[in-house]
């Protein structure tokens, strides 16, 4: 399978992150990228796709402001990484923000998701990944792979979140729309709920989310990713959260698989994006399932095995000392 990257990938680089409230080091960090491209080899670089298929996920004024924000925060005399503190959550209304702070926190839905010098250039290159992964399979490769870094999958239309700027996966499956390919499922398999993926797609029903994930009433994101969140409107039963209890394994994990690819083919999906997290690894530091090397060649070729044309987009895994072989071990399962 081919692969995708921009070297701009490595440049986002957040000091630390808020964990069970004492500062750490950066899970997310460039060293994931280094030991994925280690492992996979250099593969193809990136073509840059312009700002038009981002915009056909997000706001313009998220992105202006994504773009600024940390020469923002260091114009206000700061040092480090900018990050938001206080959060609109109740009646949020449009609001002329101009301090930094207050428009940090109006993007986003947390505070794992510093804004650094190198923010913008590395979510827009690994955009631009996952929109050349994509266009290697609409012009007709069976499938295709976007070293996404930062991961997508937690940020919406207008916010960021989870160590999210801008979500890969829609920006790829709006891509195949715009390509004529109206028909397309997202599965996610991170350990977290891909919460801004379903929310862009909450009302869509052309493209089906479903997602295998710790059950948010022990795991970030909390408020999403419930069973009883099926979609709205047109949307109506497009989304499909299978949320699992913290220590599962292959066991219990191949069951609730089986049930959503029964949805994608279901569905009638022409094409399928996959939100890869590697966090589901039984070594992962800040993860509680138990999945092996051997379990994520299974379940790369019990996907592979729907035929679909795919897009496989990185999302998370944080046991960087064995992401690379994971993820190769994964990706196998479409040879
Ligand atoms: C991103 B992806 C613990 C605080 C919460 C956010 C987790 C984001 C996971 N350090 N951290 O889904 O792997
Ligand atoms: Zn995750």
């Amino acid at each position: 399978m081919r692969h995708f990257s921009d070297p701009a990938q490595g440049r986002h680089a957040p000091l630390r992150e808020l964990h069970n409230g004492e500062w750490m080091d950066y899970a997310e960090s460039p060293a994931r990228f280094e030991a994925i491209l280690q492992a996979l080899g250099p593969g193809e670089p990136a073509r840059d796709f312009g700002l038009d298929p981002i915009l056909a996920v997000h706001d313009p004024a998220y992105l202006a402001f994504l773009r600024e924000a940390h020469a923002l925060w260091r114009a206000a005399g700061r040092t480090g990484d900018a990050l938001g503190y206080v959060f609109p959550v109740v009646a949020r209304r449009p609001l002329d923000l101009e301090r930094i702070d207050a428009r940090m926190g109006a993007y986003s839905m947390d505070v794992s998701t510093p804004v650094a010098a190198g923010t913008w250039a590395a979510a827009y290159g690994g955009a631009q990944s996952a929109l050349s992964a994509m266009d290697a399979v609409l012009g007709g490769d069976a499938s295709a792979f976007a070293l996404c870094r930062p991961p997508g999958h937690h940020c919406g239309a207008d916010y960021m979140g989870g160590y999210c700027y801008l979500n890969n996966a829609a920006i790829a499956a709006r891509a195949a729309q715009a390509r004529g390919i109206s028909r397309v499922a997202i599965l996610d398999v991170d350990y977290h709920h891909g919460n801004g993926t379903q929310d862009i797609f909450y009302e869509d029903g052309d493209v089906l989310f479903a997602s295998i994930h710790a059950h948010p009433k022990n795991d970030f994101p909390f408020y999403w990713g419930h069973a009883d969140e099926r979609g709205a409107g047109p949307g109506e039963g497009k989304t499909l959260n299978l949320p699992l209890p913290q220590g599962t394994d292959w066991t219990a994990y191949a069951p609730a698989l089986d049930t959503a690819l029964d949805a994608v083919r279901a569905h009638g999906a022409d094409l399928l994006v996959v939100s890869f997290g590697a966090d589901t690894f039984v070594g992962d530091p800040i993860s509680h399932f138990k999945l092996t090397r051997e379990d994520y060649a299974a379940m790369g070729a019990r996907i592979a095995a729907l035929g679909l044309p795919s897009v496989v987009v990185m999302e998370g895994g944080y046991a960087v000392d064995a992401l690379g072989a994971n993820v190769a071990a994964f990706l196998g399962g479409w040879d």
